[in-house]
């Protein structure tokens, strides 16, 4: 029995692959097998001897068996550990331009946004996409038995069991930023929070996961007529045309008071957009006066501050400037469409250039 034992413990260590591992095993465990050859000259045996040797050879097959995984286990090891010594990649390093990388229309037209209302000095906002139930709707004056927590199509986040705190959510709308950048900011403010939003829709007009933006200004004395001027002057520099009409829609929204929906003059002519003029108006904008319940949970006084505050999808209006007829085809990532509708790495949005180039 010693001697079979460090036979093979030895034949074990000193296997040079997996492959003559997997003879070892053969060789002691399979069905032609020495051990199993063993076992059966058992049954010759007294039944003393039989127990006895039995049991050995049973625990030696244990022995044999946890020396066979250990083994496999270790070359696997190392085999990885070699990989990520030869296979390590400096992803800090910038990429080697190939010259077909193009910009995604979401990316250049967000560039776009942020380079128009950074000129009407507006700022910046980012913040997390799995937001807490508080920041994404009761602090956008939205409780919990407003319909429009159902309106909104949630994805809940998972909870530990026996957790019954709210959960989380992926965020609905990039309104919580903005409350968040009430809080670290305080009044007066100017910001435009641009990003990825998510709800449980899909068809032909819906994605699982869009973009918005958002702008908030606060001040003192700022009303809708600022809103009005801001947007119009948004709508002329965005879509590159110097004669635009908006139409103010009166509608209702919870985070403002009032609320309006907002329609830019357009044409169909010949089945081509043209913004600007013509007898068709298209909905492009939700916009209203920040409600005072949204101005206190972001810690502003609403008896001294008021603003207003606008939303709209980045990929819709990607799509209508840039004439793309498929929001889907906006997440497939497919390398031929990315080469239609993308844009050069060099053209850097900026207002006195123009946007587009
Ligand atoms: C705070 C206060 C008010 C943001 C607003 C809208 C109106 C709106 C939609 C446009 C198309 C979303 O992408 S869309 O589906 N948005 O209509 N958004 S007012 O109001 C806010 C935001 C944050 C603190």
């Amino acid at each position: 029995m010693d001697t079979l034992r460090s036979t093979y413990l030895d034949r074990i260590a000193t296997a040079a692959d997996g492959d003559a591992l997997e003879q070892v095993r053969t060789a002691a465990l399979g069905k032609k097998g020495e051990i199993s050859g063993r076992m059966k000259e058992l049954g010759r045996m007294t039944p003393e001897e039989r127990q006895t040797t039995g049991a050995a050879l049973n625990r030696l097959k244990d022995e044999i068996d946890a020396a066979l995984r250990a083994r496999k286990q270790g070359m696997e090891d190392a085999a990885l550990d070699a990989r990520l010594r030869e296979e390590w990649l400096d992803v800090t390093l910038p990429g080697r331009p190939r010259g077909r990388e193009s910009i995604h229309p979401v990316s250049q037209v967000t560039e776009e946004i942020t380079a128009i209302f950074a000129d009407m000095g507006f700022a910046v906002a980012e913040g997390p996409q799995v937001e807490s139930d508080w920041y994404n709707f009761d602090a956008l004056n939205i409780p919990p038995e407003h319909p429009a927590r159902q309106e909104h199509d949630t994805f809940f986040m998972a909870r530990a069991d026996g957790d019954t705190r709210p959960p989380h959510v992926l965020r609905t709308h990039t309104s919580p930023v903005q409350v968040r950048a009430m809080e670290t900011t305080g009044a007066p403010i100017r910001v435009i929070c641009p990003g990825r939003v998510y709800r449980m829709d899909m068809d032909q007009t819906h994605t699982p996961m869009f973009h918005q933006v958002e702008g908030l200004a606060i001040g003192k004395d700022i009303s809708m007529a600022n809103l009005k001027w801001t947007l119009e002057e948004f709508c002329r520099a965005f879509f590159e045309v110097d004669d635009v009409e908006l139409r103010f829609r009166a509608s209702h929204f919870p985070f403002t008071e009032p609320s309006a929906e907002v329609d830019i003059r357009c044409s169909w002519e010949g089945g081509k957009l043209s913004i600007g003029q013509g007898d068709s108006w298209l909905e492009i904008l939700g916009s209203g006066m920040v409600h005072p319940k949204v101005l206190r949970a972001g810690g502003i006084d609403p008896d001294t501050w008021q603003g207003f505050a606008f939303g709209m999808g980045i990929d819709r209006v990607a799509m209508l400037k840039y004439g793309i007829p498929d929001l889907r085809a906006f997440f497939e990532s497919d390398l031929r469409w990315l080469r239609h509708y993308g844009f050069a790495a060099g053209d850097v949005p900026g207002v006195a250039g123009g946007l587009s180039r």
